[in-house]
This record gives C-alpha cells, sequence and structure tokens, in this order.
C-alpha cells in the first residue's frame, strides 16, 4: 500500500493531487483543514491535506527490520515465528466464544470505550505516521509471549464488526487479511490501523451525479416499493439546483399510484423546474429532447417487488431504451432497514437491469450499518448517497468512508 499526503487550497484540490499521482483506485483515508496560526492568519486561507492510500497489486516483499514498523503501514513485520501460531490462536478464540450480547459482557464494555477513544485518536496516529521528519517508530520486543492484550483486541473488533451487521464472511476476511500482515506482538493501535484501512479500501470512494458533462444527464432512481426514492430524488434535485445552480428538470415513470405524479409535481412547483409523465419509452426520449437546455433530468421510477417480473422487464425496457445520445446514471436505492438476505437478492436481480451506484435510506432508523458494506462487496457497485430522515433537501449526505468506517468499529 502506498500512502501520502497532499495538500491543496480546497479539498477538491488536494483529492485531485492525490488521484493524480496515485492514479485509479486511490481511496482517501483522512481529510484535515489546517486552519492558519499566527498573527498573520487572517491574511491567509484555510488550506486542505488529504492523506490517500493506493492498494498495490500483490507482491512478494522483503519483510522490513522489526525497529522500522510503522503504525498504520500495511507492511509485513518481520518478527521471530511465535511458538503459537497467531491464526490458530484467533481460530481457538473464535471457536471458544461466539460473538455475545454487549449487555451480557460486562468486560466488554470498558473495551468498547477503550475502542472508542482508540477511534478518536487513530487520525492523529495516521498524521503522525506520515510527518516524514518525525516518523513514528514501535519498540517491538524480541519474542512475545501469547499477546493477550492484542489478542482480546482482535476478538473485540470482531465481534462489533459482526454486531453491526457486517456478514461474517467479510469480518472473516478483513480479520484474515489483517493476519497476513500483523504477528502476535503487533500493538493494539497496529491493529485497529490495520482493519480502519482494510475498510476504508473496501468501501472505496463514494461517486456522485456528474453535472458538468454533456448536457442533458439523465439520471435514473430505481429500487423496491417505499424505499424513499422519490424523495430522495428531490433532496439530490435541490442540492443541485439550489447549491450547484444546475438546471433540473423532472421525469416520472411511476404511473402505477394516482399519488406517485402529485408527490414529484409537488417538488418541481417547489424548485420550479418542469415535469413531465412518461408512459413508454418513445415518450421519455421525446420528453428529454425538450429539456435540451437542462443539465440534469431526474428520472423517477416506480417501486416494484423484485419478484414481480412484468415490472422488471419494463423497467429493463425504459433502462435500456433511452437515446445512446445521451449520458445516463443509475442509481439503486436501498433501505438500510432491510433485512440482508432480501438485499442480496435485490442487488442481483436489478444488475440484470443496468451497472448501478448505491444509495442507503433511512439511516436514522438502524444503528446497524453492515449491510452497507456488504452490498457494496457483493454487488462491487459503488456508494454515493446516504439519507439520514424525511426533511426535504437536508436529510442526505454524500457517503463519508471515515465517519462510517469509524461507525462499523464501534466509534460514534
Ligand atoms: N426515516 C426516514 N424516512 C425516509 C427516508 N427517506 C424517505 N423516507 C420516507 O419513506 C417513505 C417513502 O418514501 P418515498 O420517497 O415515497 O419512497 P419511494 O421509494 O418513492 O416509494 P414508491 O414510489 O412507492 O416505491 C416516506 O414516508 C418518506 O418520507 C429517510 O432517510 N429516513
Ligand atoms: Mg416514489
Amino acid at each position: 500500500m502506498t500512502i501520502n499526503k497532499y495538500q491543496g487550497r480546497t479539498k477538491e484540490e488536494a483529492v485531485e493531487k492525490a488521484k493524480q499521482e496515485l492514479g485509479e483506485g486511490t481511496v482517501i483515508l483522512n481529510v484535515k483543514e489546517i486552519k492558519p496560526k499566527g498573527i498573520f492568519q487572517i491574511f491567509k486561507n484555510t488550506t486542505y491535506e488529504v492523506t490517500a492510500a493506493v492498494e498495490e497489486k500483490e507482491a512478494f516483499t522483503v519483510p522490513k527490520k522489526a525497529e522500522n514498523i510503522s503504525l498504520a503501514a500495511d507492511e509485513k513485520i518481520a518478527l521471530p515465528k511465535p511458538e503459537s501460531d497467531w491464526k490458530e490462536m484467533l481460530a481457538q478464540a473464535r471457536a471458544a466464544e461466539p460473538p455475545a450480547e454487549k449487555a451480557t459482557e460486562p468486560a466488554g464494555n470498558s473495551l468498547h470505550e477503550d475502542l472508542e477513544r482508540r477511534l478518536e485518536n487513530l487520525s492523529n496516529m495516521l498524521e503522525k505516521q506520515f510527518a516524514a521528519e518525525h516518523p513514528v517508530r514501535e519498540e517491538i520486543p524480541e519474542v512475545r509471549e501469547a499477546d493477550s492484550e492484542s489478542l482480546q483486541f482482535m476478538k473485540m473488533l470482531y465481534r462489533t464488526l459482526l454486531e453491526n451487521e457486517v456478514n461474517e464472511r467479510y469480518v472473516n476476511q478483513i480479520m484474515e487479511e489483517g493476519e497476513k500482515v500483523l504477528h502476535n506482538g503487533s500493538s493494539v493501535d497496529m491493529i485497529l490501523a490495520n482493519v480502519y484501512q482494510k475498510l476504508i479500501l473496501k468501501l472505496g470512494q463514494p461517486e456522485v451525479i456528474c453535472a458538468d458533462g454533456k448536457k442533458p444527464r439523465v439520471i435514473f432512481f430505481i429500487g423496491p416499493t417505499g424505499v424513499g426514492k422519490t424523495t430522495t430524488l428531490a433532496k439530490i434535485a435541490s442540492k443541485y439546483k439550489v447549491e450547484y445552480e444546475k438546471k433540473v428538470a423532472f421525469l416520472t415513470a411511476d404511473t402505477y399510484r394516482i399519488a406517485a405524479t402529485d408527490q414529484l409535481r409537488t417538488y418541481a412547483n417547489i424548485l420550479d423546474a418542469p415535469m413531465s409523465i412518461i408512459y413508454t419509452v418513445e415518450e421519455m426520449n421525446r420528453a428529454i429532447a425538450q429539456m435540451s437546455d437542462y443539465d440534469l433530468v431526474f428520472v423517477d421510477t416506480a417501486g416494484f417487488s423484485h419478484h414481480n417480473d412484468t415490472q422488471r422487464e419494463d423497467m429493463k425496457k425504459l433502462l435500456d431504451g433511452l437515446d445512446e445520445a445521451y449520458e445516463k446514471e443509475v442509481y439503486l436505492v436501498l433501505s438500510a432497514t432491510t433485512k440482508y438476505r432480501d438485499l442480496l437478492e435485490i442487488a442481483d436481480i436489478y444488475k440484470e437491469l443496468a451497472d448501478y451506484r448505491l444509495i442507503f435510506t433511512k439511516l436514522d432508523e438502524t444503528s446497524a450499518y453492515g449491510n452497507i458494506l456488504n452490498i457494496r462487496l457483493y454487488s462491487g457497485a459503488k456508494l454515493s448517497y446516504m439519507t439520514v430522515g424525511q426533511n426535504v433537501p437536508e436529510d442526505i449526505e454524500v457517503f463519508d468512508m471515515q465517519k462510517l468506517v469509524k461507525q462499523l468499529l464501534g466509534g460514534r
């Protein structure tokens, strides 16, 4: 893994520099606002510093010497082979102690508080590591006996991820990948930094609507019934219209319910944007042709059960039927409160319809965020927006991976 820091006058500028240097697959680990200091601070502007990483393809590397271990780096640590193998120890621990409810484990609570404190310190720790003049070095004793603190900590991370409903398969994967680079003797902070980075890389960068491309760009919202497609569409359209001053227009293909068109019309009226109802592919292309002056055309669609073949076919026709002259983006809207197994099925069925990005709604109704990671990994689709309430337009955010990972690891 290559990790570097980049500065810019804006967050976007710093991110752009990182992407240019590190290339595809760049992941932002941390964003820091640097306020000017000193008596001339009023003449200086705030700058931004991003810590970015890119994971290289697996390559054989010569393990570094133990005294050069860095806290957050994903490097192999050369230690004398421990007497009891780390992996085996963890496997035994898992077998002996299946994930327990927080409430039934008093010792777990103080460990949890400890984890929260450590998560708080994590970005500082990453910062320190990248300060080139003062690389942080960790003293590792030559050989350690079974390191009970590290083992306890690995077990707690394992349990916390499961409690947050990250699927066991992915939890095992993350832990096993961690085990490859961490050995008995790794400090708790090294373990945490490693798992944190693994999760950030797995989640990837959020991808959102591009409003600067060829006009008009057509944005479809698809997904099961009642997940919040129309509300989310209105929130996003409103942001683009009000904050970014883009020209937005609406189409609705949701002609199954009478109230559906009224709902969208209300938002269109508030935003003073045109809206058309479309029944066929031809009507869609004709309507968009008349919206050539608009930056973004938001298309609301009817929610349907993924078991309904007719509606699925109609949706496919609509998505495939968009005139090739137009660029499109498709967002699959999912509720964070839907069961894991159902989400898998939905992700599969909608994959047959289009390549989509993921929006998760109703995050205010759950505290377990594991399904976001599960579906991101299962579908391979990029995350985009998350919604946290019913208020239009404010209850929406672009996914913040640092925040999400902290939550997955038991932080606030
Ligand atoms: N708590 C909460 N409720 C939400 C959120 N987003 C949408 N809702 C609510 O979910 C309900 C359904 O929202 P809609 O936008 O109509 O959902 P839809 O997917 O368009 O529904 P159909 O068109 O019937 O398939 C409404 O009561 C919304 O206010 C959210 O982030 N949190
Ligand atoms: Mg709707």
